[in-house]
């Protein structure tokens, strides 16, 4: 009998151990990477060699190793399986840095420079654009191509590194022939673009130096209220779907997500009330949401010794899966066979 897993379209998206993620990371992705689990032959990834492109790292190294933990725990939480699912750390599968290298000659200067997020972060931090944040994208690309990947779940935010992992497959395989399979992003729904609750108009993200503008998904229950209490809003007390009211649209968004509901029936559960009300509910459905992830997490994030097997099983797995890609790549690049 065949392998149904082998059948299955293949899943992959990846992580920075950058910090703990926020709600922005969860129902931007990692909700929908949940939900993939079954259904696709899914493989999941720290993402550690990507985030050493900050400079936070340097004077601490063990807090990239502890964060990396974390983040797989993380992953582990979300109810992801070890064993049907890969989940595995970057740096372990040493094939994604040996195609990074080769794709790095394949892709032109002036289209990686043409990177919204290169360009965002190398004014955000001047101090350090080193040639690891111009080339991020093609190491993503790599992640992608080696698995010759179905579809990528990624927020909003990703989408550009997903077209330029696109262009550079069809350059090579127009050059080499069919090589490498064109992956399609996979975009949920409303969490696509999770705003920051203090400044709606910039998306929430793990390296916001302000944390109130963050829910972290190991904050406490008590914490999280807190912040969504606090969040930016308008004098207006109206609950509704509307331009300019970015505030409470982000909060409509975030709710929308935890419960399914509609905008409309979101204006509609609303109507005549304060934002005093609306907050909480929000509130309460986020705390909700994470309940069982939170769980989960203070149930495995101890046991240090499962989490290793974990994740020298998945890179095993990754290892073999890739194997078959890369050595096609070197094979028609002309490399000298070992
Ligand atoms: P950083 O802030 O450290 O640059 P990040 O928060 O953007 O990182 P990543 O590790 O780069 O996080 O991204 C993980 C996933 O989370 C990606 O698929 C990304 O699109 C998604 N994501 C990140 N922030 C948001 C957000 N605010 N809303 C929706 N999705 C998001
Ligand atoms: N750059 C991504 C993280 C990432 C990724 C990937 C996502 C690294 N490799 C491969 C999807 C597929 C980000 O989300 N910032």
């Amino acid at each position: 009998m065949e392998n149904t897993a082998e059948k299955k379209k293949i899943v992959l998206s990846a992580i920075q151990p950058t910090s703990v993620p926020t709600l922005g990371n969860y129902l931007g992705a990692l909700k929908n990477w949940a939900s993939m689990k079954d259904d696709y032959n899914c493989l999941y990834a720290v993402a550690d060699l990507h985030s050493i492109t900050i400079s936070a790292f340097r004077d601490e190294p063990s807090l990239l190793r502890r964060n990396t933990q974390q983040l797989y725990a993380i992953m582990l939480a979300l109810g992801l399986d070890p064993d049907e699912n890969t989940l595995f750390v970057q740096s372990h599968v040493p094939a994604h840095s040996q195609l990074a290298w080769v794709l790095n000659c394949y892709t032109q200067f002036g289209e990686a420079a043409r990177m919204t997020q290169f360009k965002e972060k190398s004014e955000k931090h001047a101090d350090n654009v080193n040639v690891g944040l111009f080339a991020y994208p093609i190491l993503m690309a790599a992640d992608i191509l080696l698995y010759q990947t179905d579809f990528v779940p990624i927020g909003a935010d990703q989408k550009q590194h997903l077209e330029i992992a696109r262009n550079i497959a069809v350059r090579f395989n127009s050059i080499y022939g069919d090589t490498f399979k064109l992956p399609e992003p996979f975009f949920g729904k409303a969490g696509t673009r999770v705003m920051s609750l203090q400044d709606p108009t910039k998306k929430m993200s793990k390296s916001d130096p302000n944390p109130k503008g963050c829910v972290y998904m190991l904050d406490e229950p008590d914490v999280i209220v807190k912040k969504i209490k606090s969040a930016v809003t308008d004098s207006e007390a109206l609950v509704a779907h509307r331009e300019g009211k970015d505030g409470v649209n982000n909060l409509m968004a975030i709710y929308s997500c935890c419960t399914g509901m509609s905008f409309e029936a979101i204006e509609n559960e609303f109507a005549g009330r304060g934002y005093g009300d609306f907050k909480s509910a929000v509130a309460e459905a986020v705390v909700e949401e994470l309940r069982s992830f939170r769980d989960n997490y203070k149930r495995i994030s101890g046991d240090k010794a499962y989490i290793c097997e974990c994740a020298a099983k998945g890179a095993e797995k990754a290892a073999a899966m890739s194997a078959r890609t890369l050595g096609k790549v070197m094979k028609k690049v002309g490399f000298m066979l070992p």
